[in-house]
């Protein structure tokens, strides 16, 4: 595979649990995605860049070998991917596809800490990153790598424990599985090539970057508007989440009320609006954040 001249390239899972959501960072980042009769590469419009659509397994290496310039890829996938060669660097995260890579076993098995581990089989599609951890843990064991349904080996005894990604816990839950250990937290992460792209493309690299990570940002954010008594401004900018300094101003006709603005960085639940209101503020308003820089 060549880089096409003139044109960046970021590479997505095609279809897979983190297709949509990377579909949707990009477009948030004002890239116009057409999708033509090509389904490995996706055009954007009104830039320069392509979109090219692979398992999830081959973005870290397409993007550590420059054939692509950013990816988006779980952290689970590019652990394991990991190898002596030119590695991608992690730009940011991205607050998607979290999951967690767990050590299960059956309740029949007496568990006593990572040392119950020692010497057993244990199924997983994460060997190298499974290894790792019992080296670090000093345990030595027996890895089977299997490339899915993990999750049935100890009822076909082909593994007396697993080691899986869990999000909900259901699938554990469906085949009798108690998670023991925490191997790895994961997330979908932002990547970039060590190879640089073309001088003329530099820019536009640098500002769709930039641009996502203003998106991420602004994720979950939120401009809250309300009024407070003056004697309770302290009490009331102390329960906005994440706000740092609000802007306080005055309001017409009134000398013992403010309006208070403030952007907040983390989820603002009911809980806090009540608690707002029991402050002493009045007319809350919770608005979404577009976009942010
Ligand atoms: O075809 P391709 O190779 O691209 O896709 P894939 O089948 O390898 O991956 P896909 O689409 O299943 O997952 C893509 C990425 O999503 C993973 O690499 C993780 O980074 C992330 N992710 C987040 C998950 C999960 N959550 C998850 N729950 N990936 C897999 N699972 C599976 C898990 O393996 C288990 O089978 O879901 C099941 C457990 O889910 P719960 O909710 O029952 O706990
Ligand atoms: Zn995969």
């Amino acid at each position: 595979m060549s880089t096409v001249q003139g044109r960046l390239r970021i590479a997505v899972q095609k279809s897979g649990r983190l297709s949509d959501r990377s579909l949707d960072l990009v477009r948030d980042a004002g890239l116009r995605v057409v999708k033509g009769n090509n389904d490995l590469l996706y055009r954007v419009e009104n830039y320069p860049i392509d979109l090219l659509r692979v398992r999830d397994d081959d973005i870290p290496t397409l993007v550590a070998d420059g054939v692509c310039d950013l990816g988006i890829v779980g952290e689970n996938v590019l652990e394991e991917v990991r190898n002596g060669g030119p590695v991608a660097e992690v730009l940011m995260p991205l607050g998607f596809g979290r999951c967690t890579l767990k050590i299960a076993v059956p309740p029949t098995l007496a568990y006593d800490g990572p040392a119950s581990l020692e010497g057993l089989r244990i199924a997983t599609s994460y060997p190298k990153i499974l290894r790792r951890w019992l080296d670090g843990e000093g345990i030595a064991a027996d890895i089977v790598t299997m490339r899915g349904a993990v999750e049935v080996a100890p009822r076909l005894k082909l593994a007396s424990a697993i080691c899986d990604l869990v999000s909900t816990g259901a699938t554990l839950d469906a085949n009798g599985l108690v998670p023991r250990e925490t191997v790895l937290e994961s997330q979908a992460v932002l990547i970039k090539s060590p190879v640089a792209p073309e001088a003329g493309l530099q820019h536009l690299l640098d500002s769709i970057v930039e641009r996502m990570a203003g998106v991420v940002s602004s994720q979950g954010a939120k401009y809250v508007m309300l009024n407070a008594p003056r004697s309770a401004l302290d009490a009331i900018t102390a329960i906005l989440p994440g706000a740092g300094s609000p802007t306080v101003m005055p309001l017409s006709g009134r000398d013992d009320a403010v309006a208070v603005h403030a952007v907040c960085q983390e989820a603002v639940f009911w809980e806090t609006l009540e608690k707002l209101k029991a402050a002493g503020a009045s007319a809350i308003l919770v608005l979404p954040i577009e976009k942010m820089m």
